[in-house]
């Protein structure tokens, strides 16, 4: 501990240049509740994951099968997993999720543990391996490979018992070991409620020892297990606010608590961000008779608000068709979300603003942090305030009608309340209605709004668990139907 005279030594230098006595409150803000792991931090920072939904199902024209097709239907005839990565390379999505068993427990790779697998099915002479294609694929282009390996099985008849227990880590094993790094293992509550915390106690121990990186999704009694969960809906819509924090019961028991795994709870104990899984069509899976109901540009726009820009990560199903390709109309769509992600947000409007707060911490966490666009910088405010006034002053009027923010998660959730406010004259402040009063931040918040014109705008920080700790602020114009006007009619 250090006594009074090097205290007062440490804040010579400060006092002779009159600065505030603050020396303390110069170190990083200590984190406030739960805060995310290694995993989760990574996990956020991909924003989106594509969700691949190909196995027999694609070709009995189902959802859900229940186990008994045989293997022979699955005849896909001009697979090419390069395409796929293709398309999410030029989406800018950086990582993808495959269903290598759904429910119906047929696998899409050739397992030594079943007999119900493509083995068993005359394409490419039973010696066809979409995992293997899939991660090769992934790997080529620089895509994260993650893994949806079915908790429920309708084809398997120990489902539910030890043998299953047995049955799935050997499955898991197989997958973890031979096909390189898995970012992501998807444990879908769907159906599994038979599976108890014991069964995955196991196999998360499987996943653990085999790919220490890998993110786990997780639900109802694999809560303890879970980076990231459910967010309660197959619409890809997370709450406002959404926070990380939630009671893993709340998990375990999601039929009693849809909103607050929507939502999140502001006091939950344990960190696990939401996952907002929707299809770019109606179904998970392929059927030509939904080529004319592929989400729009306009549609997919107002999910990524609210999934990415509500503090959640969005994983985009892409069925692919029976060629065993991506249907170029969900190509095309995604190539131009990326262009209206990328139009908007290349541009922060605030940049080359005069930043100035009220209780700035001072040191190495100034301001002009929230501006820089650096990935190792940040504001933060002093210890003594959980509120805060941030007023960026723009180098010449700007129209915008996009507000971003993002929180330095890794402190943990500390804002709870904030509003942007902005001035037409420099001088007097007007609320912008759809940035008042909002709760969570986190990783990542979009705001969209009227369109407004300022000299000036406010950030104010009117609630928080402690300091508030901010990576980055942002004002936009929204590139949609003015720049791009063929968009908006997809
Ligand atoms: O019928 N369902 O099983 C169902 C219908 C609509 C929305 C979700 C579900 S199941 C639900 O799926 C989630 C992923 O989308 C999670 O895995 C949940 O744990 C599961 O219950």
């Amino acid at each position: 501990m250090m006594g009074f005279i090097g205290k007062i030594g440490k804040c010579l230098p400060a006092l002779l240049l009159g600065l505030p006595f603050y020396t303390a409150a110069q170190d990083a803000p200590r984190p406030v509740g739960p805060v995310p792991n290694a995993r989760q931090i990574e996990w956020y920072k991909r924003e989106m994951i594509a969700f691949f939904h190909f196995g027999m199902n694609t070709f009995t024209d189902d959802n859900e099968g229940d186990g008994t097709a045989q293997p022979e239907m699955f005849q896909p005839t001009a697979l090419d997993c390069r395409q796929w990565t293709r398309v999410l390379k030029r989406a800018g999505i950086p990582s993808a999720i495959l269903v290598a068993k759904h429910a119906d427990g047929f696998c899409n790779w050739p397992s030594a543990h079943t007999d119900y697998s493509l083995k068993y099915s005359s394409w490419r002479n039973g010696k066809g391996d979409v995992v293997k294609e899939f991660t090769d694929a992934c790997k080529a282009d620089g895509i994260k490979a993650g893994i949806y390996l079915g908790p429920h099985d309708r084809h398997d008849k120990r489902y539910g018992t030890p043998q299953y227990a047995d049955y799935y880590a050997d499955q898991l094993s197989e997958l973890l070991r031979n096909y390189g790094p898995i970012w992501e293992i998807w444990w879908d509550g769907a159906g599994a409620d038979k599976l108890t915390e014991a069964f995955y106690t196991r196999w998360a121990d499987t996943v653990r020892k085999l790919q220490p990186q890998c993110v786990v999704f997780g639900t109802k009694n694999s809560n303890k297990f879970a980076d990231c969960r459910w967010n309660g809906n197959e619409s890809g819509i997370s709450g406002d606010p959404c926070w990380a924090n939630i009671d893993l019961s709340a998990i375990r028991d999601e039929a009693q608590h849809i909103d607050d795994l929507n939502k999140g709870q502001q006091n939950g104990s344990a960190f696990v961000p939401a996952e907002a899984d929707v299809s770019i069509r109606p179904s998970w899976f392929y059927h030509t008779n939904e080529n004319g109901r592929v989400k729009t540009v306009r549609e997919l726009w107002d999910i990524y608000f609210q999934s990415v820009g509500h503090n959640s990560v969005l994983l985009l199903n892409y069925p692919p068709d029976r060629r065993g390709l991506v249907h170029e109309i969900d190509a095309q769509r995604t190539d131009s979300l990326r262009l209206l992600i990328d139009g908007t947000f290349k541009n922060n409007l605030a940049k080359g603003a005069v930043v100035t707060s009220l209780h700035p911490r001072g040191g190495r966490f100034g301001a002009q942090h929230l501006l820089d666009g650096k990935p190792g910088t940040y504001y933060a405010g002093t210890d003594a305030h959980s509120t805060d006034t941030l007023v960026f002053q723009l180098p010449a009027a700007k129209t915008f009608d996009v507000i971003m923010l993002q929180e330095v998660i890794e402190l943990g959730h500390r804002t709870t309340e904030w509003s942007v406010d902005y001035s037409e004259d420099g001088k007097s402040w007007l609320a912008i209605p759809e940035a008042t009063a909002k709760q969570s931040v986190g990783y990542k918040w979009l705001i969209r709004h009227e369109p407004v014109k300022a000299k000036a705008v406010r950030l104010r920080i009117t609630g928080g668990k402690a300091c508030p700790a901010l990576h980055t602020f942002g004002i936009y114009k929204e590139q949609f139907a003015k720049k791009r006007p063929e968009l908006a009619k997809k």
